[in-house]
């Protein structure tokens, strides 16, 4: 399988007001087709206030310019009769400061309040986020919340057993109406504030309970097996513990390895990660370009040719690797936590920027008319990043047993990494030279920046 994460507002318009919808991404099949995706992540569709829909106004309705119930339902059947499933994304851990829950609970509203989690005196309510410096409470009206995410996204209180049946309705609606999967998002957030002692703290443990009652539920459902993946950003033995759960989660540290080998021209990185995240393991790693929280791939990797080899790294490697949209074209985008628009711009389908189907953004700083990256050019060009990245994708469907197999015998100079990749039946080595010059290693002369297979 490889999965394909979609950004709606960018992808595809059907209705002419240049904002991507669930019709103009059912009209692109064909394209998805062509690149080998048979998954397809959704960033939020629901009712929100924000560009990106992470602070949910309505669980049980789309985001009106991304189309209706109906449109939704309508795209799941096309994705569906060309053999593409359909994951979306699900940020259960807080809301939006509009839902309709916690409007209700600042007014001091029964069984609302319990919904979110209030100041305390004992809490130091001038803590911040461990990765930034933004404040985990928020004061309005006199009432001081907790929000991990800011003040607009207030937490739900999950201590609450209705704000967890909430969850399962919630996910069980969407499941009836047809869609496959979930990425679950912020998963390790759900429990992150120890009331006891008052102050931030992962609990590891429930969260993973939390997921598993979960997934009870959707294979219930279901009546059979579903897909998920959750967003763990963390070390990889922490990523393990939710992965081992929930069947599947994204490698953040395999993108992070990769980018920062080929940025320093040394694989050590990328020896550390297959062996801590990609040996034999009770789940399936999803390995990544990138995704909308990070500088794009072809803003941190220049050099098209070192692209090419992260898309032969991605492609024979274990597990259910995920493309974010453009990046197999080579799209740019700097990553600014006030200003993610720049990673995520529009699709350019044309070299005019302009056709059937053209998104538009109010940013488009790096992928305007003309910088040379759209669909139609790399198309055009026999050696492009996209034919290539075509090439990988047809390889890993002839080798669907990658899916569940594992890495061995990671060897290594400086400039090379080779690996074993087999599922205990199936297998190959793979040669991977990140260097711009020509290697021998193990007795095999590599081209520069080549990935061979044998
Ligand atoms: C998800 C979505 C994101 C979304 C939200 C909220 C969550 O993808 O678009 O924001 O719905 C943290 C969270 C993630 C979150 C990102 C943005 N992503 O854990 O769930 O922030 C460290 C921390 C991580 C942190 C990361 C951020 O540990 O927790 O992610 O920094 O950079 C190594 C280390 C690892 C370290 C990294 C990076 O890998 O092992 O620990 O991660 O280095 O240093 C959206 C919007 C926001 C809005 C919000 C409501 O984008 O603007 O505010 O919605």
């Amino acid at each position: 399988m490889i999965g394909y994460e979609i950004f709606v507002r960018s992808f595809a318009d059907s209705n002419d007001d240049g904002i991507g919808d669930f019709l103009g991404i059912a009209s692109k099949v064909d394209y998805l087709k062509r690149l080998g995706v048979d998954l397809v992540w959704l960033t939020p569709h629901f009712k929100s206030p924000s560009y990106h829909g992470y602070d949910i106004i309505d669980y049980f309705d789309t985001n009106a310019s991304f189309g209706s119930i109906e449109d939704f339902k309508k795209m799941v059947q096309v994705l569906h009769e060309n053999g593409i499933k359909l994951v979306i994304d699900l940020p259960l851990n807080h809301v939006s400061d509009r839902h309709h829950w916690f409007k209700a609970a600042m007014r001091g509203e029964k069984p609302y309040v319990d919904y979110f989690l209030w100041a305390q005196p004992h809490f130091n309510l001038k803590e911040k986020r461990h990765w930034d410096e933004e404040l985990l409470w928020h004061e309005r009206n006199g009432k001081v919340y907790y929000g991990v995410f800011g003040g607009s996204s207030p937490d739900l209180n999950y201590d609450n057993p209705e704000v967890v049946e909430k969850a399962l309705e919630i996910l069980t609606y969407w499941l009836q109406l047809g869609v496959d999967g979930f990425r679950f998002d912020a998963a390790k957030h759900i429990y992150d504030y120890d009331t006891k002692e008052g102050k931030f703290r992962y609990d590891h443990d429930k969260n993973v309970a939390f997921w598993k009652l979960v997934m009870d539920r959707a294979r219930e459902v279901k009546g059979g097996d579903v897909f998920a993946v959750t967003e763990v950003w963390d070390d990889p033995e922490i990523v393990d513990r939710y992965a081992t759960t929930i069947g599947c989660s994204f490698n953040f540290y395999f993108t992070e390895a990769i980018r920062e080998s080929m940025q320093h021209g040394a694989v050590y990185k990328i020896v550390d990660c297959f062996q801590r995240t990609l040996t034999k393991k009770p789940y399936r790693p999803s390995n990544f370009t990138g995704n909308h929280d990070m500088h794009r791939l072809a803003s941190v990797l220049q050099n098209e040719d070192q692209r090419k080899v992260f898309f032969g790294l991605l492609m024979t490697t274990p597990g259910i690797p995920f493309i974010y949209y453009g990046d197999e074209l080579g799209m740019r985008g700097v990553y600014d936590s006030t200003f993610t628009e720049d990673v995520i711009e529009p699709l350019p389908w044309y070299a005019s920027l302009s056709g059937e189907g053209q998104t538009f953004w109010k940013a488009v700083r790096f992928n305007r008319a003309f910088s040379g990256v759209s669909v139609e050019e790399q198309l055009s060009r026999d050696d492009s990043l996209l034919k290539t990245a075509i090439e990988w994708t047809n390889f890993r469907k002839s080798n669907s047993w990658l899916t569940n197999a594992w890495v061995q015998d990671v060897t290594h100079n400086t400039f090379v990494v080779a690996y074993t990749v087999t599922d205990g039946e199936n297998g190959f080595r793979v040669y991977a030279n990140i260097a711009g010059h020509s290697e021998s290693f193990e007795g095999i002369t590599l081209k520069p920046y080549e990935v061979r297979v044998l």
